[in-house]
Formats: C-alpha cells, sequence, structure tokens
C-alpha cells in the first residue's frame, strides 16, 4: 500500500474545482488518508519544491503557490503515485490526455491546478512537511476489496 501527496494548488482553489478534482480521486476508489485547507508560507514553499530552486520557473513557482490557500491531501491505494499522476495529466495542459484533470481544466503549465508526487521518496518528504504523523487517518475502506 502506497501513499502519496497531492495539493489543489490555488488556481483549483480560487475556482471552484476542489469538489470535482476530490470526486475523480474518490470514484477511482483511492483512500483519503489526510486533508488541510491552508496558506503555504514562503518557507514551506521552499522545502516542498527545493528540487526546481535555481530553475527559471522557480521564483514564480513560489510566488504563485504562496498567493492564496490550497487544499493539501494524503491519499493511499496500490499504485497511488502512478495513478494521481495519470489521472493528473501532464504537466503542460497541452500535452494531457483529454480526461485528466491539467486537459480537461487547465490551459498553462503555471496554472495546472494541482500538485502530485512522483516517486515514493519525494511522497514521503512531502507528506512529513506538511502533515504530522497524527494527522494522518487510519482505518479500514470497506469497499477496498472490491477496487
Ligand atoms: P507538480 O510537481 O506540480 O505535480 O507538477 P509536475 O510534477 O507535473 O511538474 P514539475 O516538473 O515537478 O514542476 C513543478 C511545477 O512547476 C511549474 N513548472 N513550470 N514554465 C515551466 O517550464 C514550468 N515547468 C514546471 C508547474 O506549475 C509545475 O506543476
Ligand atoms: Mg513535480
Amino acid at each position: 500500500m502506497e501513499r502519496t501527496f497531492l495539493m489543489i494548488k490555488p488556481d483549483g482553489v480560487q475556482r471552484g474545482l476542489i469538489g470535482e478534482i476530490m470526486s475523480r480521486f474518490e470514484r477511482k476508489g483511492l483512500q483519503l488518508v489526510a486533508a488541510k485547507f491552508m496558506t503555504v508560507s514562503t518557507e514551506l514553499a521552499q522545502k516542498h519544491y527545493e528540487e526546481h530552486e535555481g530553475k527559471p520557473f522557480y521564483e514564480p513557482l513560489l510566488a504563485f503557490i504562496t498567493s492564496g490557500p490550497v487544499f493539501a491531501m494524503v491519499w493511499q491505494g496500490d499504485n497511488v503515485i502512478a495513478l494521481t499522476r495519470a489521472l493528473i495529466g501532464k504537466t503542460n495542459a497541452v500535452d494531457a490526455l483529454p480526461g485528466t484533470i491539467r486537459s480537461d481544466f487547465a490551459v498553462h503549465t503555471n496554472y495546472n491546478l494541482i500538485h502530485g508526487s512522483d516517486s515514493p521518496e519525494n511522497a514521503i518528504r512531502e507528506i512529513s512537511i506538511f502533515f504530522t504523523p497524527e494527522q494522518l487517518v487510519e482505518y479500514e475502506q470497506t469497499m477496498q476489496r472490491w477496487v
């Protein structure tokens, strides 16, 4: 069983897409472990995006992610990292397959609605900087036997 960190970015919150996006993960059969509506501080944004430090889009990315509230989540399930990346779609909306979140709702790479961890190592790191262990809710997903 794998876990991932997903975050609806300020554009997704402002556009009223939290429910639409959450519902895609729920209908897929993934299990919600934690969720938090919050504002990201510059310090937290720097930790989260440390792998992109120095890239041309780094400073605008920090400004964007701290510009308004986000909806931070942890989800779990078999292959949850690859599955959620597939549902989210490619970084650039032009390359995202129809039916993915970014294809259906995003236009620009800079405003692509949602973040998803890209590896087990990054998932563990990102979950630990946004959530304390006590905030991760342990429960049995009773429908799990059918998905
Ligand atoms: P994310 O981390 O947000 O889930 O997105 P990703 O894996 O698909 O993309 P990543 O390469 O990790 O880039 C992180 C975010 O930085 C912005 N970006 N802009 N202008 C550009 O070339 C560019 N490249 C990346 C995007 O907002 C991207 O989601
Ligand atoms: Mg990424």
